[in-house]
């Protein structure tokens, strides 16, 4: 007999959404990113320094995720670009219905370039897909030397990583080299940069292996 389960109906309902999401964005001419990382990775710095290195060569716009706080948002607004909330309440990451509505909110004919902040977390957005151009995993050596084997489906699926803290190293005895070796045995096609999300040291060379369009 045939089952058909309630879970894959809204998986489902969710991956036609992305779809939708992608096809409205391309029409509007909107290169869009999904941040994602644990929380206090560094996604809002790496953000607020992607957004000062750009703006003036961009029309950015951001949507904030977080389950019930403004503080990211609040934060990217001070740069004077259009930023949409999104509040998950209990749940542990967007998901295309919640994007389109932040979407829909949001001047898309005056943007093209979109940074998305997932909610902190490296395990459930990687099952939800929001209709993204590219994937920016932001993760920092305070989180372990072993963080990118414990997290295998997000790093295959991840266009690019930042090692953001590589001010804290040494302290972490983190090695930058031993983590690109994971993500290479992972993903041979991600690259994975050095950051610091205080001086946004690391932040220049991101922005090269971006992809933006010009
Ligand atoms: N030492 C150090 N702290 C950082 C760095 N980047 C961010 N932080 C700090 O880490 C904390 C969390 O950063 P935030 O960007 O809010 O992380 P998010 O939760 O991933 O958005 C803040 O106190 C930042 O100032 C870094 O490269 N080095
Ligand atoms: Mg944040």
């Amino acid at each position: 007999m045939k089952i058909i389960k309630l879970e894959e109906s809204a998986l489902r309902k969710g991956r036609d959404l992305a779809r939708e999401n992608k096809k409205l964005l391309d029409e509007k001419g909107v290169y869009a990113f999904d941040v994602m990382g644990s929380v206090g990775s560094g996604k809002t710095s790496i953000i607020y320094w992607l957004v000062k290195k750009l703006k003036d060569r961009y029309d950015i716009g951001v949507i904030a995720g977080d389950l019930t706080t403004e503080v990211d948002a609040e934060r990217i607004e001070k740069e004077n670009i259009p930023v949409v909330q999104a509040h998950t309440g209990r749940v542990c990451h967007l998901d295309s219905s919640l994007v389109r509505m932040a979407m829909e909110s949001l001047p898309l004919e005056d943007i093209n370039i979109l940074f998305i902040e997932n909610v902190g977390n490296l395990i459930c957005p990687a099952a939800f897909p929001l209709g993204i151009h590219s994937e920016l995993v932001v993760t920092s050596v305070t989180e372990g030397p072993y963080i990118v084997k414990k997290h295998p489906y997000t790093f295959q699926r991840a266009d690019l990583v930042a090692i953001n803290k590589i001010d804290l190293r040494d302290a972490m005895k983190v090695s930058i080299e031993s983590l690109k070796e994971d993500l290479k045995e992972l993903n041979p096609d991600a690259r994975m940069i050095g950051t610091n999300g205080i001086t946004g040291e690391g932040v220049d060379k991101l922005i090269q292996c971006m992809n933006l369009p010009r």
